[in-house]
């Protein structure tokens, strides 16, 4: 672990440009205290300068002049977001007070902070680890209630607790295993290598669910539900129900949506994306057919297909093939059931084993079971531990499992116990660099260079 350079002063605008109620400018380091005082009078003496106490006064340039009216607090070390002397100025919104403020700040000495150098100097100080930090991040860009539960959870250190039950269990396989090298005569190997060969597996498990990429892809940016099927069907009159808007054009005409039209949706705390498409045929038209193979490739690409039908229609032949290539990602919406129906469940249900709903996108009948249902598919239980949610956690855990696997094939191909070991070590390291312990220079620049600056 190496240290920050904790002589030089940081300055920045911590909250976001625009017009707002409030700018704060912030200062962290040995200078912060000495850079308040010379730019911030406050209107009463009595209160001056006491750490976390929050004071009214005026913020003056080199002059003397008025720059601001604000309110300032000084949190002395290490009682800070960075262990460090942290001053704030909190400015008018809009900008140009605090413009004027940070200038002065530059001019006292401070320099102008990097990008999340304030959360670094919390990390190289000691106070948080790296997976806390990048939670930190996560938590400012969340979509939605679940990514931002996921975040605090995160920032509460359920990551590391995470990467430290696993660690500990390892540590304990590989402890085994370097006793029944140093005590051949005290351990009995076979039994020793099932034994290892078992827990690694158990470990294993753990570390892919913990990296399932589609959940946390799903934590982190939303699920996306694409509609699916032929001109006609009621996909746009579908997806501006789920919507409870006009957004999408409906008409009896088919071949009425020509693009990919997506909107957001929140179902369950979970933000999710729904995209109307172009209805699938067969067409001479240049447009419908660009339309028709973007619809083709979103409903690759989604975590739920819609596959939508018009039970007032006998299935043609585009109907049966969506039916026949649906996986475990579609649902299929039997839609306009409040017409005389042609087509219903029972007929499709031999055709295919996805989840079949009958519908009417019109009169509403079905859309809460409809909905429950996406809830269902899109949300996960985001409170379950363990999940991981930043790609950096995920590619170092499945690196880990990745060690342990080839660990646990050396064992079972019947090689030496003790072959074993440099693997599960390796699989520690990857482990350790999740929270950041052996973490290099480059690495943590790396997760700082998408912070925002300020934070
Ligand atoms: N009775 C009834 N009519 C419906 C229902 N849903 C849609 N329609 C009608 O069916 C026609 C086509 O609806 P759209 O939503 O435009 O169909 P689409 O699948 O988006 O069609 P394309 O964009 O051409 O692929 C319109 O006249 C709708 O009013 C329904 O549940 N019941
Ligand atoms: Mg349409």
């Amino acid at each position: 672990m190496f240290k920050g350079n904790s002589c030089d002063t940081i300055a920045a605008i911590a909250t976001a440009s625009g017009a707002g109620g409030i700018a704060i400018v912030r200062v962290s380091g040995e200078k912060a205290q000495d850079i308040l005082k010379q730019l911030f009078i406050p209107a009463k003496r009595r209160e001056y300068f006491e750490s976390h106490q929050l004071m009214y006064g005026r913020a003056v340039g080199a002059d003397g002049a008025m720059l601001d009216e604000v309110m300032a607090v000084l949190m002395r070390a290490p009682a800070s977001y960075t262990l460090e002397d942290v001053a704030e100025i909190h400015c008018h919104g809009g900008g140009a007070g605090a413009g004027a403020v940070l200038s002065r700040a530059l001019e006292l000495g401070a320099r102008m902070a990097g990008p999340g150098e304030f959360t670094k100097r919390a990390f190289l100080n000691g106070r948080i680890d790296l997976s806390r930090a990048e939670a930190v991040m996560q938590l400012i860009g969340a979509q939605g209630q679940a990514a931002a539960r996921a975040s605090v959870r995160q920032l509460e250190g359920g990551v590391s607790a995470f990467v430290k039950g696993v660690s500990e269990e390892t540590t304990g396989v590989l402890a085994l295993v370097e006793a029944s090298t140093d005590f051949p005569d005290e351990v009995e190997e076979e039994a020793a290598a099932g034994e290892v060969a078992r827990t690694l597996s158990g470990i294993i498990e753990l570390l892919k669910r913990s990296g399932d990429e589609r959940r946390a892809r799903v934590l982190r940016e939303g699920a996306s539900i694409v509609l699916a099927g032929r001109p006609n069907v009621g996909k746009s009159s579908l997806m501006n129900a789920l919507l409870n808007q006009e957004r999408a054009i409906v008409t009896d005409i088919p071949g009425t949506t020509r693009d990919v039209l997506t909107e957001r949706l929140t179902l369950g705390g979970v933000v999710a994306e729904i995209s109307d498409t172009a209805g699938r045929r067969a067409t001479e038209d240049p447009i419908e057919k660009i339309g028709v193979d973007r619809a083709r490739r979103a409903a690759e690409a989604a975590d739920v297909v819609l596959i939508v039908l018009d039970a007032a229609e006998a299935l043609d032949e585009s109907d049966a093939e969506l039916v026949k290539n649906a996986d475990e990602r579609a649902i299929i919406c039997l839609n306009k059931s409040d017409l005389q129906p042609v087509l219903n469940a029972q007929q499709l249900e031999s055709m295919t084993g996805a989840k079949i709903m009958e519908i009417s996108a019109q009169t509403g009948q079905g859309l809460s079971e409809l909905i429950d249902e996406l809830t269902r598919r899109v949300s996960f239980d985001a409170e379950e531990g363990g999940q991981l949610m930043a790609r950096r956690h995920i590619e170092l855990a499945r690196a880990a499992a990745e060690s342990l696997e080839r660990a646990v094939s050396a064992i079972r191909g019947g090689l030496p116990l003790d072959t074993a070991a440099i693997d599960i070590r390796e699989a520690l390291e990857r482990l350790s660099e999740i929270t950041g312990e052996n973490a290099t220079e480059a690495v943590i620049d790396r997760v700082f260079a998408d912070f925002c600056v300020g934070k």
